[in-house]
């Protein structure tokens, strides 16, 4: 009788149409040292080649958040992927990665309401499901400072959004990304439409879950169609506070809806993030009902991607015991771009330095010290 070993982290695997050399994944991490125009910059290109090699960093990349078009950006600094020249600065990104050997995704993101006029064309007010400010900050360089408030997106301007996001995923394309992830955790843009504690629409994106998962459901499509599903990820984050998100009414539901729609569209997987984006991952102690993640991935055929707070030996299991074919490390990634090395020995990790995690240049971001070769 022969039995199969049980998978481990180590161990390569497909993911859509992309092949891991392992399920060690770096997590999308605002940095905010993009140059003018939202560029990536020679030294993000450093930054991201020294966690690309599979043998030592990650089998996948995911980017930072890239904003989809200039409306979509909240924060100082961070890259956008809808200019000819930030195509031409993810090109040097993306061929520094795949000379060693990696393979790397672009994050998807529109911020909706958590952002700030003065970032936005013409000093305009940020968009979203609703004109509720929320009681969030955004960061401008000297300093995290209140959203602006936002105004609700009229009905007719929603088909422009989704045309933004598959826009994006074609110049992806073109900057020679492996694929795409849509952020649609966090409380920015498709978080705005999914939960009741934010989105107050009366219109078709608005009310039963059937309109607030909508947007979600057609940016997927207008990507996937641009893209293909096998080059396309979604990250979700059902039961997050982050950026005054609140708590939806019926979360399991709303998410577990949300995934038997798309499921359909053959992604190549799904990215949660379990409990508060880093923070806890149990909620029950500040009130919120308890969150069955496995529950949401039965509906889904594809590859399924956990992440928040992971260290090795919850990585180890969640992998071993099959409850998860990819762990994804996101401050694990920042303080340490020999993760991977360092997972596979069993070595200490380096702690990451908080104070340079948003902007500045490239103290606590390409300095950190990999281990000595044996
Ligand atoms: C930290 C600071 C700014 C943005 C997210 C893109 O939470 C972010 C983000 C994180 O998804």
């Amino acid at each position: 009788m022969s039995r199969t070993p049980p998978p481990s982290l180590f161990d390569p695997i497909r993911v859509g149409a992309i092949d891991l050399a392992n399920r060690i994944v770096m997590a999308p991490l605002t940095r905010n040292r993009a140059g003018a125009g939202q560029v990536p910059t020679e030294l993000m290109v450093q930054y991201y080649r020294q966690r690309a090699n599979p043998a030592t960093g990650a089998g996948l990349i995911i980017t930072e958040a890239s904003q989809i078009c200039p409306m979509g950006q909240g924060y100082l600094d961070t890259p956008g992927i809808h200019s000819a020249e930030q195509v031409a600065g993810w090109r040097r990104v993306t061929d520094a990665v795949h000379a060693e050997g990696g393979r790397i995704v672009i994050q998807l993101w529109h911020v909706g309401r958590i952002s700030h006029s003065s970032l936005l064309p013409g000093g305009a007010a940020p968009v979203s499901s609703t004109s509720r400010v929320a009681r969030s900050k955004t960061y401008l360089g000297q300093g995290f400072v209140p959203v602006s408030a936002p105004r609700a997106l009229r009905l007719d301007e929603i088909p422009g959004v989704v045309a933004d996001y598959r826009r994006a995923a074609g110049l992806a394309m073109q900057a020679g990304f492996d694929g795409v992830e849509l952020h649609a955790a966090n409380g920015y843009l498709i978080e705005q439409f999914l939960r009741d504690s934010i989105n107050d629409r009366d219109d078709a994106y608005g009310g039963p879950i059937e309109h607030r998962t909508r947007l979600l459901v057609e940016v997927l499509q207008a990507i996937t169609a641009e893209i293909g599903a096998d080059r396309t990820g979604v990250r979700l984050s059902p039961i997050t506070p982050a950026n005054d998100a609140g708590q939806d009414s019926h979360a399991q539901a709303l998410f577990g809806r949300a995934v038997e729609r798309f499921a359909p569209l053959g992604l190549a997987y799904v990215h949660v993030i379990e409990g508060a984006t880093g923070g806890p991952r149990d909620l029950t102690a500040q009130g919120v009902a308890p969150f069955d993640f496995g529950a949401l991935r039965v509906a889904f055929p594809g590859r399924w991607m956990v992440n928040n707070g992971y260290d090795r030996a919850m990585a180890l299991a969640a992998v071993a015991e099959g409850r998860a074919d990819l762990v994804a490390f996101g401050r694990a990634f920042i303080a340490n771009p020999d993760l991977g090395r360092r997972l596979r020995e069993g070595a200490p990790l380096n702690p990451p330095d908080t104070t340079t995690f948003y902007g500045g240049g490239a103290r606590g971001y390409t300095d950190y010290p990999v281990l000595e070769t044996a």
